[in-house]
């Protein structure tokens, strides 16, 4: 399918092997794999109980996942449909990437209470009919504003949906307007700013009464609010309600169209244009990598010991450098960055109840229950929204791009300082043509951001128990090596780190709306009802406010992590550009050189 990059990475094989480093190996296996066999990945999202497992279950017609009609802590359950060629497997992934092989039972009491250390389970099932190749279904354990866990375990894991089915309940999904178990809301909000914006939603709308249409007013109202929030059109599905084949026995949701849906973008353009574009990087940095590599032992083999070891000195003093930014740069950034938020939301929360005032006072709605409505679902969300975009967002931001630029600029002095240092030393002591051959290593050195991809992912370990997808694994790169300044990534993966914080704040606006509700149905007297309702409001901000710090606050560690990762990895790229004890079989290195010259051309 992938042939053009399949023929690239065949063509750099040589100086894989002439590389000849277990790491670097292994990693154009794994690569080779995921080009051979490509992953998308579908998510199923929705409120809990909303019927995500039993429609998984319908699609592969087993009542084979545990359906619950409570919510628990759960583990997010991949579900790879095979065809029958293949057996029917239960497995459990950990977070430290072993994985190991369950047998029914095993695995059915993980799905229900999954231990600290599981990453994840994943289950194969044979079907002829519905095999989806290289489609992985992933089931959630679904948005419940009470179980902080599964917003924690969502919020990692969404980014790397390709495709996303969210799944609504007929009767009581998306807005009741009546409450606090509205999570759709608040969910759809939060999912708005986490996906990639060419992500597909499906919003299947689950046990619909027989008979419904597409025209129905009950469904035209759930798309109206989808969209709303979305901000898009999404597909719709509808489900019927079905009952249970008999008194042990689940439901088993089903519709055709999932099928045809899935089947579809299985084929779709964009999935393929999307996975092309990924691997091609893939196999270019591959190459860059063994490029350097083979360059580095060329140079050394031309020079003096001595002048080695000075080159790994100078290596292993410019990485400390880098290193030392973790103390002196990233984390009293972090720490004032940190300090401030509480201010800042309080500067929010002012400037959001003034704006809200304002609207509750100019309204001409007579009725108190329209209002809180229409405050739930507009006033709150649009005004904390805009009001904290630019007050907190846009002040992180601002401190965000002013420690990235100074980081780019301490990374790119070292490595320039490095490089020269290199430079000096091919220079006095090489001919110009070797020279020429040896040198344009430098130009790679600190970009090596593949290696930690695939190390991270357990791409190294056990190779499939990765756990990102090729595809969205662009963003998630560019998530996680936010501080790696070398590239239009660094634009990307600061507007991803700042998404992030938005998503967390707009989940927040589910505590604003819970005590704004508690005024429904109680009957005030036209005069004084707005004096009421604000007065909730400003509360209802309090409690925004009350947990969107601690939130913020803790997506701004993780951030800070991610800078102190990428700090080290940049850092570890330089010290080991060149090895120790290389043989000065400059004759070789040289043949290797120029192979790895005339194969330049593939990757401009
Ligand atoms: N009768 C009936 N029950 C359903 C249907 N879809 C889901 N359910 C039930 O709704 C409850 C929650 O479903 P589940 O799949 O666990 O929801 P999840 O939390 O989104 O995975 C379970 O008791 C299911 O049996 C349906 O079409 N008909
Ligand atoms: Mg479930």
């Amino acid at each position: 399918m992938f042939d053009d990059v399949l023929r690239k990475l065949e063509a750099i094989e040589p100086l894989i092997d002439a590389v000849n480093k277990e790491e670097i190996t292994a990693l154009s296996h794994f690569l080779y794999e995921r080009i051979v066999h490509p992953d998308s990945y579908v998510v199923f999202l929705g409120e809990t109980s909303s019927g995500k497992t039993s429609i998984i279950n319908g699609f592969v017609k087993q009542d084979i996942l545990p359906v619950k009609a409570i919510p628990t802590t759960a583990a997010i359950t991949e579900i790879d449909v095979v065809d029958s060629s293949q057996d029917e497997s239960y497995l459990a992934i950990f977070k430290d990437a072993r994985v190991k092989l369950l047998n029914k039972e095993e695995f059915l009491r993980l799905c229900e209470s999954p231990t600290p250390d599981l990453e994840r389970l994943r289950l194969t099932i044979p079907s002829d009919e519905n095999a989806l190749p290289g489609l992985k279904l992933f089931d959630t354990p679904g948005f419940d504003s009470i179980v902080q866990e599964h917003e924690e375990v969502l919020k990692e894991f969404i980014p790397n949906a390709d495709s996303i089915v969210y799944v609504v309940n007929y009767r009581t999904g998306i807005l009741r307007q009546s409450g606090i178990e509205d999570n759709d809301f608040v969910f759809l909000g939060m999912l708005k700013e986490l996906i990639r914006k060419d992500v597909e939603i499906i919003l299947l709308i689950n046990r619909c009464p027989q008979g419904t249409v597409i025209s129905d007013r009950r469904v035209k109202e759930i798309c109206g609010y989808a969209h709303d929030l979305l901000g898009t059109e999404p597909e719709v599905l509808l489900f019927e309600d079905v009952s249970p084949s008999g008194p042990n026995q689940h439901a088993l949701p089903f519709n055709e169209e999932l099928s045809v849906y899935l089947k579809r973008y299985l084929h779709s353009e964009s999935r393929l244009c999307h996975l092309e574009e990924a691997f091609d990087s893939y196999v270019k940095e591959l190459y860059l990598n063994c490029d350097k590599i083979l360059r580095a032992r060329y140079a050394s083999a031309l020079l003096s010991d001595e002048d080695n070891n000075a080159i790994i000195e100078a290596e292993k003093e410019h990485a400390a450098r880098i290193r030392e930014s973790i103390n002196t740069i990233i984390e009293p950034t972090f720490q004032d960055l940190i300090a401030t938020i509480p201010r800042k939301i309080d500067q929010a929360k002012a400037e959001i109840n003034k704006d809200i005032e304002r609207s509750l006072s100019e309204t001409d709605r007579g009725d108190m229950d329209e209002m809180i409505a229409f405050t739930n679902a507009h006033l709150l969300p649009f005004t904390i929204g805009a009001v904290s975009k630019n007050i907190v967002i846009d002040y992180i931001e601002v401190v965000l791009t002013d420690l990235n630029n100074r980081l780019e600029d301490l990374i790119q002095k070292e490595i320039l300082e490095f490089n020269n240092q290199v430079s000096v030393r091919l220079n006095s002591n090489l001919e110009v043509a070797s020279m020429n051959l040896a040198n344009k290593l430098l130009q790679e050195t600190g970009k090596n951001a593949l290696g930690k991809y695939f190390i991270q992912y357990g791409g190294m370990g056990g190779a499939n128990a990765g756990v990102a997808n090729a595809a969205s694994h662009l963003l998630k790169e560019a998530g996680d090596l936010f501080g790696k300044t070398f590239s239009r990534e660094t634009h990307n993966a600061l507007k991803h780190a700042l998404k992030k914080i938005g998503a967390t704040s707009m989940k927040a606006v589910g505590a604003a709306i819970a005590v704004v509700v508690e005024l429904v149905g109680v009957a005030y007297q036209y005069a004084v009802w707005k004096v009421k309702l604000a007065k909730k409001i400003r509360k209802g901000v309090d409690a925004w406010g009350e947990n969107t710090i601690p939130s913020v606050q803790k997506d701004l560690l993780k951030l800070k992590e991610a800078n102190i990762n990428t700090i080290w990895a940049v850092a570890s790229d330089i010290e080991t550009s060149f090895e120790e004890d290389v043989s000065h079989d400059a004759d070789l290195y040289e043949k290797q050189v120029r192979l790895s010259d005339s194969l330049g051309y593939l990757f401009n």
